[in-house]
């Protein structure tokens, strides 16, 4: 019930959905899906606590594609990127908790995996970074925009997770 009050709130009102119910937006890329990563990428934000609400796979289109990377259509890449964001399917997911659009960086790693600590996903699985295999937002207001466009708004779950209270103090 509180879950649906703050999704019409948010709705309504464009806000932040925040603290404990601040929401990111993480896809697998097509090389991720392709090397089998998919199950290590879950486990790794199921296993930090984070609260998965949506996830589906995706062949997106490159309307969609152009859409999500807006920001970066005057780059030099941008015609690759979206080459290779369209070559095949991706894991497109949201995931929900405390600062998780901040933490969920931090996990991915750098944009270059060459820069990428070991322990983070770029750091320990890919090499270039025009085949880093995961996105995830960069600010509470890109995740916002990223959760809009991928997904429906009855694609996304509120349910009550069963280990919060060990999550949480
Ligand atoms: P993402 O949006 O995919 O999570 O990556 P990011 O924030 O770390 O980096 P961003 O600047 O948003 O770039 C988006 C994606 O474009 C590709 N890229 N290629 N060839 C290049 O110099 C270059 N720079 C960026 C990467 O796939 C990057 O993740
Ligand atoms: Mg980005």
């Amino acid at each position: 019930m509180i879950c649906l009050v703050l999704t019409i709130f948010a709705n309504i009102f464009q806000t932040a959905w925040t603290g404990v119910n601040e929401r990111t937006f993480v896809a697998v890329k097509p090389d991720g899906v392709h090397r089998r990563l998919v199950g290590e990428i879950i486990r790794r934000f199921e296993r930090k606590g984070f609260h998965l609400v949506g996830l589906k796979l995706v062949q997106a289109s490159e309307s969609l594609l152009k859409a999500h990377y807006w920001e970066l259509r005057d780059k030099p890449f941008f015609n690759g990127l979206i080459r290779y964001m369209s070559s095949g399917p991706v894991v497109a997911m949201v995931w929900q908790g405390l600062d998780v659009v901040k933490t969920a960086r931090r996990m991915l790693g750098e944009t270059n995996p060459a820069d990428s600590l070991p322990g983070t996903i770029r750091g320990d699985y890919c090499l270039e970074v025009g085949r880093n295999v995961i996105h995830g937002s960069d600010s509470v207001e890109s995740a916002q925009r990223e959760i809009s466009l991928w997904f429906q708004n009855q694609e996304l779950t509120c349910w009550e997770d069963s280990s919060q209270h060990w999550i949480y103090e």
